[in-house]
C-alpha cells in the first residue's frame, strides 16, 4: 500500500574534516557516501549510543505491541481471524527479536536491554498503552498503527548501520501484510451491520490521533533528530513522515467509509498535502512518562511473562551447555 522514494536529495552534508582522527575521517566519509556501518567497524561513542536506544526502544514497542491484539485472540469473532491474529502477533515477537539481536552486535546485552524495559528506564511506543476495547480495534491497529510503523520504518530500511537496516527490510515486508489484513478486516465490518460500522467509526476516533503522535514530537521538540539526519540513523523527520501518513491515509479512510476525527484536516492545494489539527502532546508525554491508561498493565505483564518463562530460558541455556561439552568431547 506504501511505497516512497528512497533517494533524498541534500541528506548528507559535506563532512567538516578538520582535526579528525583516521578513523573518524573513514566513519564520516563512509557515512557521507551513504555506505553502511557494520559491527565491526569503528564508531563514535554517541552513535553508538543513539543506536542502542532507538533499536532497542523499537524491540521493547514490538513485544510490549503483542499486548494490545494478543487481549483478542481468545474472543477473535472465528478461526479465520484467529489463526490470523495468532500469526500477526507472533509476527510482532519475530521483529522484536531481530531487533534485539541487531542491538546486541553494538556490544549491549539482551539482559540490560530487558531490564531497561522492566525497571522503566526504556521507552517503548506511547501506542500500546492504550486499550483494545472492542473487534474493531484489532483491525484498526493493523490498519493506522502498522499503517504508522511502515511509513516510519521504510526510511530505516536504509539506515547507516547495516544490521538495523538489513532487519527491517524483513520486518517491513511483514507489517505491510499486517496493514492490509488489519484494513480487510475494517472493509467486511463496514459491509456488516450498523452496529459494525459504528463499532469501526467508534474505534478510528479513539486511536487515530494517537497514531499520528506515534511518529514522535514535532521536529522542532525532538533533540535527537539533528544528529541522527546527519548520521543516516534517520532519513526523513518526524513531521514529514506524519504529514506523508495523513496524506496517504485520508484516501483509504474514504475507501473504508469512515470519517477521520479531526474538523481541521482539508486538502491544502497550494501545500499539496492535508492540513490537519493540534495533536494533544501533553497527552502524549503524559503517556510517554508512564501515566497513560494502561502503562503500568502491560509493563505488570511483560515482567511476568519474563519471569514465567525463566525456567524456559534456564532449561535451553542447560541444554546448550550440554551439547557444547559434548561436542567438545567428541573434537578431543
Ligand atoms: N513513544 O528526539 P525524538 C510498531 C521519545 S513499532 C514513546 O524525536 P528519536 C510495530 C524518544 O524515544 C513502533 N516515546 O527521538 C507494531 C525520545 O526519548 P529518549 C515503534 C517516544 O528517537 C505495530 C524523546 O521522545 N517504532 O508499531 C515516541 O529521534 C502493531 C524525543 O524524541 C519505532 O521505535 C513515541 N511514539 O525519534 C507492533 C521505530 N516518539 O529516548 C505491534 C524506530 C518519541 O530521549 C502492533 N524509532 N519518543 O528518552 C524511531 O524511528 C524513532 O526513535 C522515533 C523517535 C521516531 C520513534
Amino acid at each position: 500500500m506504501y511505497t516512497q522514494a528512497m533517494d533524498i536529495p541534500g541528506q548528507h552534508q559535506a563532512a567538516v574534516s578538520v582535526n579528525l582522527s583516521p578513523e573518524e575521517a573513514k566513519f564520516e566519509a563512509r557515512i557521507e557516501a551513504d555506505g553502511r556501518i557494520e559491527p565491526q567497524d569503528w564508531m563514535p561513542e554517541a552513535y553508538r549510543k543513539t543506536l542502542v536506544r532507538q533499536i532497542s526502544q523499537h524491540a521493547h514497542s514490538e513485544i510490549v505491541g503483542m499486548l494490545p491484539e494478543g487481549n483478542w485472540i481468545s474472543r477473535a469473532p472465528s478461526l479465520k481471524r484467529k489463526a490470523i491474529l495468532i500469526a500477526k502477533v507472533q509476527d510482532e515477537g519475530g521483529h522484536g527479536l531481530y531487533l534485539y539481536s541487531a542491538a546486541e552486535t553494538l556490544g549491549t546485552s539482551r539482559d540490560e536491554m530487558i531490564d531497561a524495559l522492566h525497571s522503566g528506564k526504556a521507552k517503548y511506543s506511547s501506542i500500546f498503552n492504550y486499550p483494545t476495547l472492542n473487534w474493531a480495534d484489532v483491525g484498526v491497529i493493523g490498519w493506522l498503527v502498522d499503517g504508522a510503523a511502515i511509513m516510519n520504518q521504510i526510511p530505516l530500511c536504509r539506515c547507516s548501520y547495516g544490521p538495523y537496516s538489513r532487519a527491517m527490510v524483513r520486518v517491513c515486508k511483514e507489517e505491510s501484510f499486517h496493514q492490509r489484513q488489519g484494513y480487510e478486516a475494517l472493509l467486511v465490518m463496514m459491509r456488516g451491520t450498523e452496529e459494525q460500522k459504528q463499532m469501526v467509526q467508534d474505534a478510528v476516533n479513539r486511536w487515530w490521533w494517537k497514531c499520528l503522535a506515534m511518529f514522535g514530537p514535532p521536529d522542532a521538540d525532538s533533540p535527537h533528530s539533528a544528529q541522527a539526519m546527519k548520521w543516516g540513523i534517520k532519513r526523513i523527520s518526524n513531521d514529514e513522515l506524519r504529514q506523508k501518513f495523513v496524506d496517504a491515509t485520508v484516501p483509504q479512510a474514504k475507501v473504508l467509509g469512515v470519517t477521520l476525527p479531526d474538523p481541521n484536516l482539508k486538502w491544502n492545494e497550494e501545500r499539496q498535502h492535508y492540513d490537519f489539527g493540534q495533536i494533544d502532546w501533553q497527552e502524549f508525554w503524559n503517556t510517554v512518562q508512564g501515566n497513560g491508561p494502561c502503562n503500568k498493565e502491560r509493563l505488570a505483564t511483560r515482567v511476568k511473562a519474563h519471569n514465567d518463562g525463566r525456567w524456559v530460558r534456564e532449561a535451553a541455556m542447560a541444554y546448550a551447555h550440554k551439547q557444547a561439552q559434548r561436542a567438545h568431547k567428541e573434537a578431543a
